[in-house]
Formats: C-alpha cells, sequence, structure tokens
C-alpha cells in the first residue's frame, strides 16, 4: 500500500496541469477530497484546477468559493470544444467507475496524459493507469490526508476545513460504523489544524430555510401508520409548496423521518407536484420489502432499499392502491 502512495505522489510531482473530478452529484466527501488535493498540489507548485459534472451544491459551495477552488461545472453538457489538452494528469477522487462519470468516458479515451484514481468503494473498473483504492477508509478524505502528510504539506485551516468536510459528510459526523480509530485521529489532528467545528456543524446542520422545515412539519403531519405500524405513508399536496413557499426538492429527506419509528420497515412518501400531473411515489424500506421491485407494479424503479415511480390518479386514490399493494408484500 505504502507504494501506491507514492506512486501517486510521484505522479502528481512530475505533472504540471492537474485537472481534479469526482463524482457526478458531488457530496461532501468528494468536494473536500478534490480541495484539499487542490490546495496541496498548489503548496507543490502544481498548478491545478477542479472538474465538477454537477453544478456545485448550495450546501458544500463555501468548500470551494472560500476555500479559493477554481472549478468549471459541465452539468448541462460538456462545451463543444472541452478537451483535456491543457492538463497532463487527470485526478478522479471518490469514485472508479465510469457509470459515476457520465460524459467523461469517450473525453478520457482520447486524453494521452496519465489517469489517476483516488478511492474508497470497492466497485471498480480499470481504466486508470495509477490507483489508489482504499477501502476501509470512511472517506476519500482520508486517503486524501494519508496523501498530503506523505507529501510533508502541513494542514493549514483550508486544507484541514477541507479534509475535515469530507469526513463529517460520509461518516454522518463520526456516526456511521464506517467511522474508525484512524478517522478520529485524523479530525483529532484536523482540529489542532484550526478547523471551526462548531461553525461547521452550523452550516452544515443547522442552515436550512424555515421553508422547508415548514414543509416537513406538513408532511410529518399526515403520516398514517398501516399493517400494524409496519408502513408508513405520508403525503404533500400541490397547495403545501404554493402555502410554505417551499420548492420539490425541500420534500426530500422527510422520507426517512418515519423510518425512525422502531415498527416501521417501508416508509411512502407521495408529492403531487406544484405544477400538477402525476404523482411522485418515494418508498424507503429497512431491508424487508425491495423497493425496486414494489415500485415496479407502478412502473417505477429504484433500488431495494429507495425507489420511486410516477403515478396516475388523486392524491388519494394513489395512497389506497399503494397500501393495498403493500399489505400483500408486508404481510408475505
Ligand atoms: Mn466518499
Amino acid at each position: 500500500m505504502a507504494d501506491q502512495y507514492d506512486a501517486i505522489l510521484r505522479s502528481l510531482e512530475s505533472s504540471k496541469q492537474v485537472l481534479v473530478t469526482t463524482h457526478v452529484r458531488p457530496d461532501g466527501d468528494a468536494l473536500g477530497s478534490v480541495a484539499a488535493m487542490i490546495l496541496a498540489m498548489r503548496k507543490k507548485g502544481i498548478a491545478a484546477r477542479a472538474l465538477l459534472l454537477s453544478h456545485l451544491p448550495t450546501k458544500y459551495a463555501f468548500v470551494f468559493e472560500e476555500l479559493g477552488i477554481e472549478w468549471m461545472d459541465v452539468e448541462k453538457s460538456f462545451p463543444a470544444d472541452f478537451s483535456l489538452a491543457g492538463f497532463d494528469t487527470l485526478l478522479v477522487v471518490d469514485t472508479g467507475t465510469w457509470s459515476q462519470l457520465p460524459g467523461l468516458k469517450p473525453i478520457v479515451e482520447k486524453f494521452a496524459g496519465k489517469k489517476l484514481v483516488v478511492d474508497h468503494h470497492l466497485t471498480q473498473e480499470d481504466w486508470a493507469d495509477g490507483k489508489l483504492v482504499v477501502t476501509e477508509a470512511a472517506a476519500a478524505g482520508e486517503i486524501v490526508a494519508e496523501l498530503i502528510e506523505r507529501w510533508d504539506v502541513p494542514f493549514d485551516a483550508s486544507i484541514a476545513t477541507a479534509l475535515y468536510v469530507a469526513l463529517v459528510s460520509d461518516t454522518g459526523w463520526f456516526q456511521f460504523s464506517s467511522t474508525r480509530p484512524y478517522t478520529m485521529r485524523l479530525a483529532a489532528k484536523l482540529m489542532e489544524a484550526g478547523v471551526d467545528t462548531d461553525k461547521l456543524y452550523q452550516r452544515l446542520y443547522q442552515n436550512e430555510r424555515a421553508a422547508r422545515v415548514a414543509l416537513q412539519a406538513r408532511a410529518m403531519a399526515t403520516m398514517e401508520l398501516h399493517a400494524d405500524e409496519r408502513v408508513s405513508v405520508m403525503t404533500i399536496k400541490a397547495t403545501d409548496f404554493a402555502e410554505t413557499k417551499a420548492g420539490v426538492p425541500d420534500s426530500e429527506n422527510v422520507i426517512n423521518i418515519p423510518l425512525q419509528i422502531r415498527t416501521v420497515g417501508v416508509s411512502v412518501l407521495l408529492v403531487q407536484p406544484p405544477e400538477g400531473g402525476m404523482i411522485r411515489a418515494s418508498f424507503r424500506s429497512k431491508g424487508g420489502v425491495d423497493c425496486s421491485k414494489f415500485a415496479e407494479q407502478f412502473a417505477g424503479g429504484g433500488h431495494a432499499r429507495a425507489a420511486g415511480a410516477k403515478i396516475e390518479g388523486s392524491i388519494c386514490d394513489v395512497k389506497k392502491r399503494i397500501v393495498a399493494a403493500l399489505l400483500l408484500v408486508v404481510t408475505v
């Protein structure tokens, strides 16, 4: 493993212009890892900038904006004249698979420079010239931190903040089982380097708009429990968006709340879009029910624990149909 860290560092040292990218819909680990890598390279005299395949999410915008990271985003599509010609190295962090890098494959296939991957995910494809995959790392940021330490670049407050965002994003602020002693030791070093953890916590977890919480409160108030409290159903009507001044993205996480109930194995959220049209049904499960299979009944799809479908009808009728179908599944 030591050699793999060194191999990445030697590759970067022989580069003059590095483009750093990460998976589509980047989270805090992705953005924090990209930012820390770029800041460290800068200290080594290597020019680096970021390529994002989605818009920079508002929640994490400060990681790039305040730490002075230059980036371009190609969410809509790659510009016709886009090329990696100006770069001698492409560094991909927090993923190693093309499906997470939409649009990039044909561009990289034409690229003569070095391709490096630094990642902690199990699923990998074999296309990079240099690869550093550490699956026991709780975040890609842990691997990036180790690279920076081996490079003898001291953690300054900016690098430390970027890495801390990476760690807390992938560990749920050190709660998930992926958190390991190394994670905590690294977190301590980052705090010593000047991370304002209180400010960071407020920015990441206490920074919602009132409209979002108001919409979630309305959804919560509609919660019905069925099948001996094993199924939860909530609804959000078009008028709820208008009256709370919230948007559809504000309804995203509320579906997870009923899963806090011990008995609830499946949570359903039905959303009537503000512009009208089909009802958007979302399903979440603790594992007992395969949401993807269930959603197929309604011409939807997704994953075993999270799926969705668009269903024709009034919110009331759709609810009846879904509850009836779920009763068959949960009692088996
Ligand atoms: Mn990650």
